[in-house]
């Protein structure tokens, strides 16, 4: 788009990419990458490890850019494996969590995303939320990470049988990028 605004996003997962650039495919905003948003910080929340890479990449880069933290809450676990989704993932997996479940019950869970925005003028941070629950198994091919075990309240269906559009109508990653994207668009002009 000629003069659009360009904003990058640092991050290492293809998939987040994806996602972002279908939610600010109609703001305007010109959405570029920057190949990984650095040394990942460990922090007691992704509000906290969102920040700290977000001031670390505009640091090094010098560009207008947001990165984005994502953590899983399963009530069940205590919270685990919170802001150690990504660990979780790579080392038990999906049927790792599956396994620690059993045949509980008590299956809700969480998810949060949070964005931090760094330019030259400051700074703004965004999150957002998916209440739902944790499947009996696996199902779905679309999506990532734990996609295939994940139900929204109020679906039926993991986010891994959504297509990406309808997972971005009601995801974490969709609410926290669409308030990014209002405040750059309204409250920051244009
Ligand atoms: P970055 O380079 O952007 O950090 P990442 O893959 O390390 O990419 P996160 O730390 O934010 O991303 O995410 C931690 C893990 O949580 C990720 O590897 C997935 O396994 C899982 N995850 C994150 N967002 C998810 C989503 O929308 N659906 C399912 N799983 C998700």
């Amino acid at each position: 788009m000629p003069g659009s605004r360009s904003v990058w996003f640092a991050t290492s997962n293809d998939h987040k990419f994806e996602e972002a650039r279908l939610v600010l495919a109609d703001s305007g905003l010109a959405l570029q990458r920057l190949g990984s948003k650095g040394v990942e910080m460990q922090a007691d929340t992704p509000q906290e490890v969102a920040a700290l890479a977000a001031s670390e990449a505009f640091r090094s880069a010098g560009k207008p850019l947001f990165v984005e933290d994502t953590g899983l809450y399963i009530e069940s676990l205590g919270g685990f494996p919170g802001v150690f989704a990504s660990y979780a993932f790579k080392t038990i997996g999906v049927d790792g969590v599956l396994r620690l479940l059993g045949r509980s019950p008590r299956r809700g869970a969480e998810f949060v995303s949070a964005v931090s925005y760094r330019d030259s003028e400051g700074s703004a941070d965004f999150t957002g939320r998916l209440r739902g629950s944790i499947a009996w198994s696996g199902r779905g091919t679309e999506g990532f990470g734990f996609d295939p075990i994940f139900v929204p309240e109020g679906a039926k269906a993991t986010l891994a049988q959504m297509t990406p559009a309808t997972k971005c109508q009601v995801s974490h990653r969709a609410k926290a990028l669409g308030a990014m994207c209002e405040w750059l668009t309204t409250a920051r002009g244009r």
